[in-house]
């Protein structure tokens, strides 16, 4: 692997690799998925059950709908052999994964895109060493335009020690009403939002903190996710 990839991976807790899928590969997931969200009449923004789903926070949306929906083969098609031994370099050691990949779809017109108000959080506990715990993959089934829904994180948040008075202040800050991001570059850290082509991969440090956020915008958010453990 390029030295500089894994530097970016180190010192930001991410790494983009741009068109990493075919789009061909993508291709017969979208339209599956496309395919089911009309059969379960969740296609259309105001309609059926997609009114019901639009009554709920958007992150039991995203749970929802998601959870409706099986695509045969998401793991192999997403997590091929050469992602995998990418994220092992990247991480040091043999990774392992619980858990199949998981669909992320949010409904169109989910209001208006806002920094505030979203739900920061990591997956995992971090050990009292700051150790990297594991890699998660992002993966993006369709486009992504900014605002359209794709998974947000605050890169540099996995150099932050648990438990110290920086951390316990960056969760006081997502909090705020607005001004988030100037408060972020202060400290060094930059939201970054995993927006962009079918067939681009975000890896992330499973340290950093993350949030669903809100599709402004007129199509389904599709991507994907799988989270890779290294055992220490
Ligand atoms: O993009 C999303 O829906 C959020 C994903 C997320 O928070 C997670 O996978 O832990």
């Amino acid at each position: 692997m390029q030295a500089d990839r894994a530097a970016l991976f180190r010192t930001h807790g991410y790494l983009r690799l741009d068109g990493f899928h075919p789009k061909d590969r993508m291709h017969p997931l979208k339209e599956h998925i496309g395919k089911e969200l009309r059969r379960l009449n969740m296609g259309v923004a105001g309609k059926g059950i997609s009114r019901q789903i639009k009554g709920m926070p958007i992150f039991q949306q995203i749970t929802r709908v998601s959870n409706s929906i099986k695509v045969p083969g998401l793991q192999s098609t997403l997590m091929t052999s050469e992602l995998l031994a990418l994220m092992g370099e990247l991480a040091g050691g043999a990774l392992s994964c619980p858990q199949d990949a998981q669909l992320l779809l949010s409904l169109p017109q989910q209001g208006d895109w806002s920094l505030s108000g979203l739900n920061w959080h990591v997956d995992i506990s971090i050990d009292a060493r700051n150790r990297l715990p594991g890699i998660q993959a992002f993966v993006l089934i369709d486009d992504v335009a900014p605002r359209g829904g794709a998974t947000l994180a605050i890169a540099g948040s996995h150099r932050i020690e648990p438990g110290s008075a920086a951390r316990h202040s960056l969760r006081d800050i997502l909090k705020a009403p607005s001004g988030i991001e100037k408060v972020l570059r202060d400290m060094d850290l930059d939201v970054i939002e995993m927006s962009g082509r079918a067939g681009d991969v975000v890896l992330m440090d499973l340290r950093l903190l993350h949030a669903p956020s809100i599709n402004s915008t007129r199509h389904t958010r599709m991507m994907a996710t799988a989270r890779y453990f290294l055992a220490h």
